[in-house]
């Protein structure tokens, strides 16, 4: 029996970008766009989202029993491979040419989607950059997060460090208590202009580079901080070093049959856009 998927709104109408939204994504490495998918749209896909996510999260422990990466979000990733509607969300033409024309690039490829649910009581998200667990060789790189439920800033919406992403790699450090104490402790050193996404209606969106420092304060709300992510590359990047377990892991799962020197374009990372 084929089980027909709801029907959905399909994301693929235009969300015009000003230009001064592209150059602020280009100076601060990061932009916030209110309303990218309208309450209707969002109210659909949070049901999709949310029911794929409750169905595939293997994290069973209380927050408390889990480490400080643990402790800030559930993470359940590629939704699209799993759940029928939840791919109509991470295909929509609608998201993935936001992503080319903010990065300036022709077409972009999927990287994966991530649904990263922040519990009550759940955990600041360290410093880090993204990029530090991705083997891509190219600096067009991008994250759309998507608020599916109004967020307050108590309930942890993110911190950007504006401008961190034109200095490229800074190191080999996992989200944890050392990315958070290095990282601070970098953003007081330098000049990197701090900002803080703040209150969210369900359907506003944050983008940022791969190479954009960020975090997020805990959850002091009394309900889930929701939201969906999809990352993008550039297409006709190349697969740059796996040197570190975690692009070596990223590799096998997110890039499967590619190699290093090779292009990223595995069975796993169609073009979104056009
Ligand atoms: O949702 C969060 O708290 C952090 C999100 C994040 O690190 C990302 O989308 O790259």
């Amino acid at each position: 029996m084929t089980i027909e998927p709801p029907t959905l709104p399909q994301l693929d109408t235009p969300y015009p970008l000003a230009p001064e939204q592209i150059a602020a994504y280009q100076r601060d490495g990061h932009v916030l766009l209110r309303g990218v998918a309208s309450p209707e749209e969002v109210s659909a896909y949070r049901t999709v989202l949310a029911e794929a996510a409750a169905r595939l999260n293997t994290e069973t422990r209380p927050i408390e029993q889990r480490d400080t990466y643990g402790k800030a979000f559930l993470q359940i990733m590629n939704l699209w491979e799993n759940d029928v509607a939840s791919k109509q969300f991470t295909f929509s033409k609608r998201f993935g040419r936001i992503a080319a024309e903010l990065m300036g690039a022709d077409a972009v490829r999927l990287y994966h989607d991530q649904a990263l649910f922040k519990e009550p009581g759940g955990g600041h998200t360290p410093w880090h950059q993204d990029q530090f667990y991705w083997p891509l060789a190219t600096d067009q790189t991008i994250t759309m997060w998507m608020a599916l439920v109004d967020a307050e800033e108590q309930m942890g919406t993110m911190t950007f460090a504006g401008g961190s992403h034109e200095e490229g790699f800074l190191g080999h450090l996992e989200i944890s208590d050392r990315s958070e104490d290095v990282f601070n402790r970098m953003v007081a050193d330098r000049s990197f202009r701090l900002s803080k996404v703040g209150d969210l209606k369900a359907g506003d969106v944050t983008f940022h580079s791969g190479w954009t420092l960020h975090s997020a304060p805990g959850n002091r709300g009394v309900r889930t901080r929701e939201a969906m992510t999809i990352i993008y590359y550039a297409d006709g990047a190349l697969i740059g070093e796996t040197d570190n377990k975690n692009r070596q892991a990223d590799l096998e799962r997110w890039l499967p049959g590619c190699s290093v020197g090779g292009a990223a374009s595995s069975r796993l990372n169609p073009v979104l856009y056009p």
